[in-house]
């Protein structure tokens, strides 16, 4: 047995030898320390000899297990050492040539603008609201004071679901929400998509952007509307621009206004310019005091609270912005389009 044993650890100190790299070493191994290997066989065997041999036997199999195992390991770990050493020495990186330059986003011209109208709204204290695109009936009309016959309610002009749910079709009815789960004073600004039937060409899109405004408080008046509009379209516009009112209607505001700024292409010159059609003033926006009807049906008392609300057109204010001509380039995803902003 003790021969036996000795031969065997010539033969793996000889194959060691043989073994140059990681793959042979670990094929020594499975055939000395696997499961059928020689070691492993020869352990297994240790019961079938007469038990005063057995003791002095397996001493010299367990040593024989442990010193190849150790072996192994270290030639194992030089092998790897030295590819690393020989790696270093000829390989080498070139750390002048320049390097592959990943192709990073960035934000659409339209969040640009989103986020700089919520950085003003949030300073003056105002909640930013997002609500769900589907929207029920009740919420995006009725609770609206939008009469039954009103056209924007036509099929054809908006994207039902069912007799119940559609797209909306302004950010109104998260206001709405806004309303009936809050006791004024009440301020917030609700961004996101809204949708309309419209077909697509070079001044509609079926679906666009919207920041609506709400105010309620006891006592607030038209001319608070005014001062804020006017802080709107200075902090989005630049300090010279101005705003003009017009009368409107809408169904949830009385009285109602169209809201218009000094044009942002020719600055309001007397003379004007093709993009205001020499008028001097580009149409943007609508607003007015929130309507009775609109406070009473979501649980707030007009005798003793008023508000205004506007909505803000982004795809139009971030058109104005940047000269954009077509808004259909805001839904394309052209990256030679979204890489100028
Ligand atoms: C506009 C114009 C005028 C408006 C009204 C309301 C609410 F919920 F208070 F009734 N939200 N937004 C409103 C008013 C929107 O968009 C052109």
């Amino acid at each position: 047995m003790t021969d036996k044993l000795s031969i065997t650890r010539n033969q793996i100190e000889a194959a060691l030898q043989a073994a140059t790299d990681l793959p042979a070493l670990e094929a020594l191994r499975v055939s000395l320390l696997g499961k059928s290997g020689e070691i492993t066989t020869l352990l297994k065997s240790l019961g079938e000899l007469p038990p005063d041999e057995r003791r002095q036997a397996g001493q010299a199999a367990n040593e024989l297990r442990d010193w190849a195992t150790n072996a192994i390991t270290s030639a194992k770990v030089e092998i790897t050492q030295s590819q690393q050493a020989s790696a270093l020495a000829t390989e080498s990186i070139d750390v002048t040539l320049p390097g592959h330059r990943r192709k990073i986003g960035r934000l659409h011209p339209i969040n640009t603008v989103y986020a700089q109208m919520e950085e003003l709204f949030t300073s003056l204290g105002f909640d930013v609201l997002e609500g769900p695109h589907v929207e029920t009936v009740y919420h995006n009309f009725d609770a609206l004071n939008s009469p039954h016959n009103h056209p924007s309610r036509d099929e054809a002009d908006t994207f039902y679901f069912n007799d119940n749910l559609l797209l909306r079709t302004h950010t109104s009815p998260m206001q709405v929400r806004a309303m009936e789960s809050q006791k004024p004073p009440i301020r917030v600004v609700v961004p996101g998509m809204t949708y309309r039937r419209d077909e697509i060409d070079a001044t509609h899109t079926p679906a666009f952007h919207q920041m609506e405004g709400l105010v309620i408080d006891k006592g607030v008046n038209f001319g608070d509307l005014k001062g804020m509009l006017e802080l709107i379209v200075r902090h989005v516009f630049g300090p010279d621009s101005r705003i003009r009112l017009r009368p409107s209607h809408f169904p949830f505001t009385e009285p109602s206004a169209e809201v218009d700024i000094t044009c942002y292409a020719c600055g309001g010159s007397p003379t004007g310019c093709r993009v205001c059609k020499s008028s001097g003033w580009v149409e943007l926006w609508g607003c007015g005091m929130v309507h009775p009807n609109v406070l009473k049906m979501s649980g707030i008392d007009p005798e003793i609270y008023s508000g205004y609300a506007f909505g803000l057109g982004v795809d139009r204010i971030t058109s104005a912005l940047y000269g954009i001509t077509d808004p259909r380039l805001y839904f394309e995803n052209d990256m030679q389009f979204l890489g100028q902003f």
